[in-house]
C-alpha cells in the first residue's frame, strides 16, 4: 500500500473532517488556512445575534457528538468553540498552517503530484489535494456610490469590527438574507436607532429555540444516544423532506403549504399595515435561502427599528440618502450583503493536467461532478465543492458522505491501481446537462438569490435528499477516468 500524502486547503468544517479522517487512518497531511484559526465561516463571521439555523445536534460530526450544545439553535461562538475542540481531540495542531493561503496548486504531469505554494512562499507537493474551500467567504461588497465617504465606521458583517461600539448608537443595516435579519433582531435591543435597507424583503418561517438544561446536558452525557435522537428526529427529517418536495416542484401542494405557513407569520405577526406591505416579498417562499428567526418580526417593530424600502441613492459623510431625498443620519454602517458564491478556492490559481486552469474549465460556471472531482484535475477532491447545497440539509451531512464516496477513490491510489483519478468528461457532461435542466424547475430559479450561478442557474443538488444519499453511496468508476 501507497501511503498518500494529502494537502488540505481550508480548516473549516470540511477541511477538518478530511484530517480527522487522514488522521485516524495514520496517513500523512497537511492542513493551509488563510486565516488565523480554524471554524472557517464561524471563525470569520462574528456579528452580534450569528446563529445557525440547522439544529445544533445535527450541526455536529456524526463521529464528535457534543453534549454541551447549549441552545437547539447553537451561536456563532459557541459552533466556533466546537471545531477547535474537536480540532485539539484530535491532535491536529502540528498539521496545520495558519495564515497560510494557498495561491498556486499546480498539478505535474511528470510526477502526478500536486506542487502547491502559499502567500508567505511555503511550498508543499502532495499526491492529494482535497480542497475544503467553503462557498461563504469572499464579501460580496455593493457598489453603492460614496461609500468610501461615510464619516464613520462601515464594513461587512463578515469583517464585523469588535473594536466598534454600537450600544446607544444610529446602525444601518444594508441587506436582509439571513445574516441582515439576525443583526437588525440583535442590535434592536441594543441600538439607540437601527434603519434596516432591503432591497428585497424576504419570507420568514417562524422557529424556536430554546436552552438546553444542565440536566438535558448530563443526560446527553451519560446516553449519547439521546443526541442521536435528536440528531436523526424523524419529524425534523419528515417536515425537510416535505419542505425540499415543495423546492423541487413548484406546483406541488408541499411548496403551498410552505407559503402558508410563511404568509400567515407575516399576517399574524406584523401589526401595522402599511410596515406589514413593506416586509411583504413579491416573489415566491423559498425561492431565496428560507430564514428561519424566532425574533425578528418583534424586532422590526420595536420603535427603534425602522424599515426602508426606497432605494439608496449614495452614502453621505453623515448616513445613506435615499431615493426619495431623504437622509438617514447614521453612526456606523453594516453591510449585510452576502458573498461571492462562485469564486471556491479561487483566487487560488490550479492548474491541471497540461496546465489547464480551472479560472478557465470554470469561465462559464463553477461546476464538480457530484460536487467533488472536476475532469483534468487528477487527485483534486472537493468537499461542499459548486453544486453540493441540498436544500437546507446541513452541510456536515453532505461533506461527510462526500468523504465516504471517495474513500475508494483514494484506494486506487493507495493500492497503487491508480496514479490518477479524475471524474471522466463524459460524465461530468452528462452530469451537467442533467443537472441544469433539473436546477431550472426548482424554485430557486424564480429569484436571484446566492444559489444562481453566473448564468442564473442554480447551483444545486436539484433532486431528493433520497437520490443523493444514493449517489454516495460508491462512485461508479465508469465515471472516472482513471490512469
Ligand atoms: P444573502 O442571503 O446573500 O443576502 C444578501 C442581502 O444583501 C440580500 O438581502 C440582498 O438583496 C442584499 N444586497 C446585495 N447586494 C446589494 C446591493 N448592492 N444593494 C442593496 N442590497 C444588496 O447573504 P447573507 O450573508 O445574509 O446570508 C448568506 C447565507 O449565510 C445564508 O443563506 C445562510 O446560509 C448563511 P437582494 O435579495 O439581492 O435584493
Amino acid at each position: 500500500m501507497r501511503k498518500l500524502r494529502s494537502v488540505i486547503i481550508g480548516a473549516g468544517m470540511s477541511g477538518i473532517l478530511a484530517a480527522v479522517k487522514l488522521r485516524e487512518r495514520g496517513e500523512d497531511f497537511m492542513i493551509y488556512e488563510k486565516g488565523p484559526g480554524v471554524g472557517g465561516t464561524w471563525r470569520e463571521n462574528r456579528y452580534p445575534g450569528l446563529t445557525c439555523d440547522v439544529p445544533s445536534h445535527c450541526y455536529t460530526y456524526s463521529f464528535a457528538p457534543n453534549p454541551d450544545w447549549s441552545k437547539f439553535y447553537a451561536d456563532g461562538r459557541e459552533i466556533e468553540g466546537y471545531f477547535q475542540s474537536v480540532f485539539e481531540r484530535y491532535g491536529l495542531a502540528d498539521r496545520a498552517r495558519f495564515n497560510a493561503e494557498v495561491t498556486r496548486c499546480e498539478f505535474s504531469d511528470t510526477d502526478s503530484r500536486w506542487h502547491i505554494e502559499t502567500a508567505d512562499g511555503q511550498r508543499d507537493t502532495a499526491d492529494v489535494v482535497i480542497a475544503a474551500t467553503g462557498v461563504l467567504h469572499h464579501p460580496n461588497i455593493p457598489d453603492v456610490p460614496g461609500l468610501q465617504s461615510f464619516d464613520g465606521p462601515a464594513f461587512h458583517s463578515a469583517r464585523w469590527d469588535e473594536q466598534v461600539a454600537v450600544d446607544g448608537k444610529r446602525v444601518g443595516v444594508i441587506g436582509n438574507g439571513s445574516t441582515g435579519v439576525q443583526l437588525v433582531t440583535a442590535l434592536a435591543a441594543r441600538c439607540a436607532k437601527v434603519v434596516h435597507f432591503q432591497r428585497s424583503p424576504q419570507w420568514i418561517m417562524p422557529g424556536a429555540t430554546f436552552e438546553y438544561t444542565p440536566a438535558q446536558r448530563e443526560a446527553f452525557r451519560n446516553d449519547p444516544s439521546l443526541m442521536h435522537a435528536i440528531r436523526n428526529d424523524e419529524a425534523y427529517f419528515a417536515a425537510l423532506r416535505r419542505y425540499t418536495q415543495g423546492l423541487l416542484n413548484t406546483e406541488s401542494e408541499a411548496l403551498a403549504e410552505t407559503e402558508a405557513i410563511v404568509l400567515k407569520n407575516l399576517e399574524d405577526s406584523i401589526r401595522d399595515p402599511v410596515l406589514r406591505e413593506k416586509l411583504r416579498p413579491s416573489y415566491r417562499a423559498a425561492c431565496k435561502r428560507m430564514i428561519v428567526s424566532w425574533g425578528y418580526y418583534d424586532a422590526v417593530q420595536s420603535p427603534v427599528v425602522e424599515v426602508e424600502r426606497v432605494g439608496i441613492e449614495r452614502i453621505e459623510p453623515n448616513g445613506v440618502r435615499l431615493r426619495d431625498g431623504r437622509l438617514q443620519r447614521l453612526d456606523i454602517i453594516v453591510l449585510a450583503t452576502g458573498f461571492r458564491t462562485d469564486r471556491f478556492i479561487r483566487p487560488t490559481c490550479v492548474a491541471g493536467r497540461g496546465g489547464v486552469r480551472l479560472d478557465d474549465v470554470w469561465s462559464e460556471r463553477p461546476s464538480a461532478f457530484l460536487g467533488v472531482s472536476i475532469p483534468e484535475f487528477p487527485n483534486f477532491f472537493m468537499l461542499n465543492g459548486p453544486t453540493s447545497p441540498i436544500t437546507n440539509i446541513s452541510l456536515f451531512d453532505v461533506a461527510e458522505r462526500q468523504w465516504e464516496y471517495m474513500t475508494p477513490l483514494l484506494e486506487l491510489l493507495r493500492s497503487g491501481e491508480a496514479r490518477e483519478v479524475s471524474a471522466a468528461a463524459g460524465a461530468m457532461a452528462d452530469y451537467d446537462a442533467r443537472r441544469i435542466a433539473a436546477a431550472k424547475t426548482t424554485v430557486f430559479a424564480a429569484c436571484t438569490s446566492w444559489y444562481l450561478d453566473p448564468q442564473g442557474v442554480p447551483s444545486i443538488w436539484p433532486w431528493a435528499y433520497e437520490a443523493y444519499i444514493e449517489a454516495m453511496r460508491a462512485p461508479v468508476l465508469e465515471d472516472y477516468e482513471i490512469r
